[in-house]
């Protein structure tokens, strides 16, 4: 088991009081500084974003700037009602870990004397990962946390903390509110060049009537800015998000794999879905197909297309979550990446991962192995296509094919091939996996 634990390294950031001063005779004032600090050796961080300049008033949980590290970007907030006095970096600078970030000037009335107060989750051992758990009913929040969860009638039992040891965060609650009002948050800004869709899919109008519309009026047609080609090549530095990726597949590319493809029947589960989307849907959760393929393993990761790249947050506990619960998990982490908030504590501790290139296109692949797991399947898209019955008719199928990568150090053929079996039975007979649900 120790093979499917996480090693990430976490950063951590620490501020700590800085000095004291007396100003106009008056008020004592300190300025506290934030620092960076990795007790894992990382060396330093891209900061990447900052919400607030200096002279700006702030107050407490106001979001100071996003700092990203390899695998993890986390937003700092301030503790404090105070002023921004200095900040000490640059978008897309690089922040040195155990330099200071930003100074804030507060009252004096605050001062409680030198102490260190952790603010974001600090690196975990690769051994908690490996008894990580959530904790249940447990739930750990800060006073100014739970009078936010008050004030917004919210029970922080219902809610999941993505803070050190599952601790609730302020943007966990933000968050929550944000879903149960719909409210959608903001994406990173980024501009994707798109190819123009294929000519088929292009409704064509009729030749009699040229000028009819085709599309709704109803649907709104996005603004899509055109790209600028200066016919010059430039640089690009690898660095955040991109620098893991790079680090990680090289590192994954010494594991020996294997590979071991199958297609799976999914007709009676695109028969069983289409029942429950719509239930689901009024409980305000969207159900596509990933939930149950990731209740028919176990412990799971899922590589996810998002706005800063690749990404790999993981479900935990699938094994004590309803379909249901999964598909509400896998919305928060949907919603999380799309608006590039993916914290520590959800891109770390998976054991394997799922990767379905198959809502993009494609059917089979050769996945890579995210290091320290010890598998992988890609999942194509799900094609209707002519396969025969038990009684030798041709009939209509759903088939989706399943492309499995395995460290072949630790897991042999015959091993993947028994489990990829299980897992295509119970997604072929959806109704068996009722049986062992909790
Ligand atoms: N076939 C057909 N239709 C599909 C499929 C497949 N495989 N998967 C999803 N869908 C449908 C899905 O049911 C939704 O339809 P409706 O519910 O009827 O509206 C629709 O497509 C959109 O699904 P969505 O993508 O929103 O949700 P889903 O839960 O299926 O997937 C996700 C979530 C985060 C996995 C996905 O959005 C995503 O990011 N996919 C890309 C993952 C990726 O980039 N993998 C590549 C990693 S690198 O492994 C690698 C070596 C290579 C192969």
């Amino acid at each position: 088991h120790r093979h499917c634990c996480s090693k990430l390294q976490a950063a951590c950031f620490v501020s700590q009081p800085h000095s004291y001063s007396l100003i106009n005779g008056k008020f004592h004032l300190f300025f506290d500084t934030y620092k960076i600090s990795s007790s894992r050796g990382r060396h330093h961080l891209s900061f990447i974003t900052r919400y607030v300049k200096e002279g700006d008033k702030v107050s407490q949980f106001d979001s100071i700037c996003e700092v990203q590290s390899d695998k993890a970007s986390v937003t700092i907030t301030s503790r404090y009602d105070g002023v921004i006095r200095k900040l000490y970096y640059d978008v897309d600078s690089i922040a040195l870990v155990g330099k200071p970030l930003v100074d804030i000037e507060t009252d004096g009335g605050q001062v409680k004397g030198p102490q260190e107060d952790v603010v974001e989750t600090p690196a975990v051992s690769q051994e908690e990962h490996t008894h990580q758990e959530i904790k249940g009913l447990k739930t750990q929040a800060t006073p100014a946390v739970r009078r936010l969860a008050m004030e917004n009638n919210i029970k922080l039992s219902e809610v999941v903390g993505t803070g050190k040891d599952g601790r609730i965060l302020k943007e966990d609650i933000l968050n929550f509110i944000a879903r149960q009002t719909g409210a959608i948050l903001p994406p990173a800004p980024f501009q994707e060049i798109r190819p123009p869709p294929p000519a088929a899919a292009v409704p064509s109008a009729p030749a009699a009537k040229p000028k009819e519309k085709m599309t709704p009026p109803s649907v709104p047609t996005p603004a899509i800015p055109k790209p600028v080609f200066t016919g010059k090549d430039h640089t690009e530095p690898i660095k955040g998000f991109q620098k893991a990726m790079v680090k990680t597949m090289s590192a994954a590319l010494k594991i020996p794999h294997f590979g071991y493809k199958d297609e799976v029947d999914l007709s009676q589960l695109v028969r069983l879905r289409s029942e429950l989307k719509g239930l689901a849907e009024s409980r305000g959760v969207k159900l596509s197909y990933m939930p149950f393929f990731i209740k028919a393993a176990h412990n799971i990761g899922l590589a996810m297309d998002t706005s800063q790249g690749l990404l790999v947050p993981n479900v935990k506990n699938v094994q004590m979550l309803s379909v249901f619960e999964i598909a509400v998990e896998l919305n928060r982490l949907q919603t999380l990446g799309a608006a590039g908030q993916l914290g520590t504590a959800d891109l770390t501790g998976g054991t394997f991962t799922v990767s379905n290139i198959g809502s993009i296109g494609g059917t089979y692949a050769k996945p890579v192995i995210l290091p320290p797991e010890v598998a992988i399947g890609a999942l194509g898209k799900i094609q209707v296509l002519p396969r025969f019955n038990h009684k030798g008719e041709v009939v209509k199928a759903h088939i989706m094919n399943v492309s499995w990568s395995a460290d072949h150090r630790i897991i042999d053929g015959a091993t993947m091939c028994r489990f990829s079996n299980l897992w295509r039975s119970y997604l072929e007979n959806p109704a068996s996996m009722v049986l062992d649900l909790k």
